[in-house]
C-alpha cells in the first residue's frame, strides 16, 4: 500500500486519541514505519531523535531485542492466562517479586493492570476498601491537582485536573482539585521558594475546609508530566510531607512517567524522599514494548486489604498477562544490569541539565528547566514579565512543527516545549538534540516575527 492510499485509510477509519478528527482529516498524519536506537523514521525516510521516547514509555530506546524475545519467548509457552480462580503465572510472581525489590521499601505487594488509567481505577477502588475496612468508611474524598494527567478513563479523567477533558465527561463527585505548584505560570510575583510553600499550603487549607475525617487520599504526580514538566519548587515536597503527617490521609503518587528511572533516581518518591501509600506505574516498565500498568501497595495497605474482610471485588482479564510480565522482568534486567539510571544521576542527567539551560539564553525562551532525563522550555515574546505570544498556544505549535523538520521529536503543552528522551542516551546525543532545539527556536522565532 502506498502513502497516500495509508492516510486515506487511516482518515477513514482511524480515530486517534486526543485529536481534533476534523483538523487531522485535513492535515493527514505522520506514518511512522521504524525505530532504533534512540531515533524514529517516518515513511517518507525522515528520521528523527525521539526526544520524548515513544509517548514517555521507551525509556531504553527501541533496539533492545531482549525485550522482544522475551515477549516471543513467552507467547510460544504460555499465551495467556488469568491471574482470577486462584491460578497464577509464573512471569507474574516473578515480576511481583522483582518489582517490590526496585520499588521504596515498604511497598511489597501489587496489583496488575494494563494501562496507568487502570491503574488509577485500580487506586480508587483500593482507597475506598482501605478505609470501609478500617471502619472509616466516611473517608471518601480524593484531593488531586489542577492540570494533573492522571489517565483517561472515567476515574483517572476525574483524579485529572485538566479543564478541557473535564468540560467532556461527568467527573466523579468525591474528588477534588487544589492548586498546582507551577511556579513560572502562576507564582506571581513570589519567589519560586515562597510560592513552593504556598502551593503545599494549599493542600493543608483544603483538608481542613473538608474535614479531615473526610479526606481518604492525596494523589500528585512526583513531577507533573503532560501538564508540561513542572518540576515543583524545591520547598515544595517537603512543606507536603509536613502537612501530610499531621493527617491520617494516604498518599498516592502517580510514577506512570518519573518511574523507572527518568528523574536518575528509580521513582520521584526516592528522588523526593516520600513514603508512598500506593504508587501508580506503567509505560516504562516494559519500556513501551507491551501493554502493563500497575500499582505499588504499601505494607500499611496490604496489611488491611489482606486480612480477613471478604473479596476484594476488581480485576481486569489482562492482570499480570504473562507475556506484558516477562516483558516488565526483561526490562528490569536491562536497567539493573546496564546500570542505565546510575549513568542518568552521574553522567548523562548532569549533562543535559548543563547543555539545557543554554538554552535560556533565546530570545524566546523564558525559562529553561530540567531534572534528571526531562526538559522544559518556555515560550515567551517578553522574558521580564513571562508574557506569552498569544493566548492560542501559537508558539507551542510552530516550534514542534520546526523541532520535526529540524529532525528532533519534541513535545508542545501549549506553548511549554518538553523532552522526555530515553534513559539511554548519550552526550552526543544530548549535544544533537540541543542543536536541533536551538535550531527550532531560531525558526520558531522567525515564523513568529
Ligand atoms: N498517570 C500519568 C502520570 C500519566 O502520565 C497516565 C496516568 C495514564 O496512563 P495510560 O497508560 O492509561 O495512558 C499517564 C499517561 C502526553 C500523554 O501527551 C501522557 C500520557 C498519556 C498520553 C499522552 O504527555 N500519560
Amino acid at each position: 500500500m502506498n502513502k497516500s492510499q495509508l492516510l486515506q485509510q487511516d482518515r477513514e477509519h482511524l480515530l486517534h486519541p486526543f485529536t481534533d478528527f476534523h483538523d487531522l482529516g485535513k492535515q493527514g498524519t505522520r506514518v511512522i514505519t521504524n525505530a532504533d536506537g534512540a531515533y524514529i523514521t517516518d515513511i517518507d525516510g525522515h528520521r528523527m531523535l525521539d526526544g520524548m521516547s515513544g509517548l514517555w514509555c521507551c525509556n531504553l530506546g527501541y533496539s533492545r531485542t531482549e525485550i522482544a524475545d522475551a515477549i516471543y519467548e513467552q507467547l510460544k509457552t504460555l499465551p495467556f492466562y488469568n491471574s482470577f480462580f486462584q491460578c497464577t503465572t509464573i512471569p507474574s510472581i516473578e515480576l511481583a517479586d522483582a518489582l517490590a525489590e526496585v520499588t521504596p521499601a515498604g511497598m511489597n505487594n501489587v496489583f496488575f493492570t494494563g494501562s496507568g488509567s487502570e491503574a488509577n481505577d485500580t487506586n480508587l477502588r483500593i482507597i475506598r476498601r482501605y478505609w470501609d475496612l478500617k471502619e472509616q468508611p466516611q473517608k471518601r474524598i480524593v484531593i488531586s491537582r489542577k492540570n494533573a494527567y492522571h489517565g483517561s478513563t472515567i476515574g483517572g479523567a476525574s483524579l485529572g485536573g485538566m479543564s478541557g477533558m473535564h468540560k467532556q465527561f461527568q467527573a466523579l463527585d468525591y474528588i477534588t482539585h487544589i492548586q498546582q505548584p507551577y511556579w513560572f505560570a502562576e507564582g506571581g510575583d513570589m519567589s519560586p521558594e515562597e510560592f513552593g510553600v504556598h502551593a503545599a499550603r494549599c493542600l493543608d487549607e483544603k483538608i481542613q475546609e473538608l474535614g479531615p475525617d473526610n479526606v481518604a487520599a492525596f494523589i500528585a504526580e512526583p513531577i507533573q508530566g503532560a501538564g508540561g514538566v513542572i518540576i515543583p519548587p524545591e520547598t515544595y515536597w517537603p512543606e507536603v510531607k509536613k502537612v501530610l503527617a499531621k493527617y491520617d490521609i494516604l498518599l498516592v503518587m502517580d510514577e506512570v512517567i518519573f518511574g523507572f528511572g527518568r528523574t536518575g533516581e528509580w521513582f520521584g518518591a526516592d528522588y523526593y524522599g516520600l513514603k508512598p501509600d500506593l504508587m501508580t506505574f506503567a509505560k516504562a516498565v516494559t519500556n513501551g514494548y507491551f501493554p502493563l500498568g500497575g500499582t505499588m501497595v504499601s505494607d500499611r495497605v496490604a496489611e488491611v486489604i489482606k486480612a480477613k474482610g471478604g473479596e476484594f471485588t476488581h480485576g481486569y482479564t489482562y492482570s499480570a498477562h504473562p507475556a506484558a510480565c516477562m516483558a516488565g522482568l526483561a526490562t528490569l534486567n536491562i536497567l539493573r544490569n546496564d546500570k542505565i539510571i546510575d549513568n542518568v544521576r552521574d553522567n548523562t542527567g548532569p549533562y543535559l541539565a548543563k547543555r539545557w539551560a543554554e538554552l535560556a539564553d533565546h530570545p524566546i525562551v523564558g525559562e529553561a528547566r530540567s531534572l534528571g532525563m526531562v526538559g522544559a522550555l518556555e515560550l515567551v515574546k517578553d522574558k521580564g514579565s513571562r508574557a506569552r505570544f498569544d493566548d492560542k498556544c501559537t508558539a507551542g505549535g510552530v516550534c514542534r512543527d520546526m523541532s520535526i523538520k529540524n529532525g528532533l521529536v519534541m513535545r508542545a503543552t501549549g506553548d511549554t516545549m518538553i523532552i522526555a528522551p530515553p534513559l539511554i542516551i548519550t552526550t552526543e546525543q544530548v549535544d544533537e538534540l540541543v542543536e536541533k532545539a536551538h535550531r527550532a527556536l531560531d525558526d520558531t522565532a522567525k515564523a513568529l516575527a
